[in-house]
């Protein structure tokens, strides 16, 4: 039970779905949807290697474990996990470097008040990352350090998880600023694609731009929106979510760049969105044999609210926004539609929802 939490709480009004009201009760949704283990299916590379899998047991138990407020733990990474990780850094990082977009690659820090006698900070996001969360080539960073780097510039925070959670569930937690992360990293043998999520993907496809402002407002926004939403929005959202942040992508001049996590950790599926002619070779990597080139849509998120998606192969449509603050807004203009019971506000000071009755 978590004592004291439940009685300074106003009460859940029944006919809604329920949903976290104060941080703490984050920990009542650990349940991953496949127990964190189950998705290494035939097709994974992992599925015949019981090393991996032993050893991904572990890992998972640690987020099984963990209790809101705790110390996040650290993993002693083994030097094959520290190989794999080397790999993808390295192959991504010249790639990021060509089709990441701006939001990703640098970073400002003109917004926190609390530090006015410095003067606003700007550059590249990267150095920032090796400086301050050990980012290296050599060297898998810990989701505790990140969390507190975080945590300071945009007052996001990472918690750990076994593996994909419900859509509710994962996108209820962006209402409180946290963002759910694996631990585990994926199998040796196919560094360069994965279905599911990873270290690699959270790390080196959501974190950096959790350190932006505008970006960590807008998680939020779309977390507030999923909270005592019917399963009908839930799983609206989650696709908006799905077009955006995990597979969207951004128009810069001429150029269409990566800013969804899932194209910015898989050195495949960033050529298959970005180049003009994506190769073959990076095709069949993501099992897209007939297909020459994704369609790409104009981000209209009713229209990616209703697109049906695979998630074991790239993406054969995505959504392409004018830019971070187009995508935004629309999506703003998105979560406003749907029929919500009350609106929900997050107080950073109690780290509780308050909720107000639409009128
Ligand atoms: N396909 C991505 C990768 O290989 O990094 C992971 C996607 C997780 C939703
Ligand atoms: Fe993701």
């Amino acid at each position: 039970g978590l004592p004291g939490v439940y009685d300074v709480l106003p009460e859940t009004p029944r006919e809604v779905p329920w949903f976290p009201m104060n941080i703490r009760e984050l920990d009542l949704t650990v349940d991953t949807l496949d127990g964190g283990t189950e998705l290494i299916n035939e097709d994974h590379p992992g599925f015949n290697d019981p090393a991996y899998r032993e050893r991904r047991f572990e890992i998972v138990s640690l987020a099984k474990a963990y209790k809101h407020g705790e110390k996040l733990p650290r993993v002693r990474y083994t030097e094959q996990e520290t190989a794999t990780w080397q790999a993808v850094y390295e192959r991504l990082g010249s790639l990021h470097d060509k089709w990441a977009c701006r939001e990703y690659r640098s970073y400002s820090t003109s917004l926190p008040l609390y530090d006015l006698c410095r003067q606003p900070d700007e550059g590249e996001m990267l150095p920032q990352m090796e400086k301050y969360c050990g980012y290296a080539v050599n060297n898998i960073p810990q989701l505790g350090d990140i969390s507190d780097f975080l945590q300071q510039r945009t007052g996001f925070t990472l918690r750990p998880i076994s593996g994909l959670l419900s859509a509710r569930d994962f996108l209820n937690a962006l209402a409180f600023r946290v963002f759910y992360s694996t631990q585990y990293i994926r199998h040796h043998g196919n560094p360069f694609y994965t279905p599911e999520p990873d270290i690699c993907h959270e790390l080196l496809g959501h974190v950096p731009l959790f350190a932006n402002p505008a970006f960590a407002d807008f998680s939020q926004e779309i977390g507030l929106a999923s909270l005592a939403a019917t399963d009908e929005d839930v799983a609206k959202l989650a696709a908006v979510y799905w077009f955006t942040v995990e597979f969207g992508l951004l128009r810069e001049g001429e150029d269409v760049k990566a800013f969804g996590a899932g194209v910015l950790s898989s050195f495949g599926e960033m050529e298959w969105a970005c180049a003009d002619v994506p190769s073959q070779e990076c095709r069949e990597m993501g099992s897209m044999k007939e297909q020459l080139k994704p369609i790409l849509r104009p981000l209209d998120p009713w229209e990616a609210s209703k697109q049906e998606y695979p998630i074991t192969t790239y993406q054969p449509v995505m959504f392409c926004a004018e830019s971070l603050e187009d995508a935004e807004f629309r999506i703003a203009q998105f979560c406003d539609s749907l029929t919500r019971p009350f609106f929900p506000q997050y107080d950073p000071l109690t780290q509780t929802i308050r909720v107000t009755k639409a009128i």
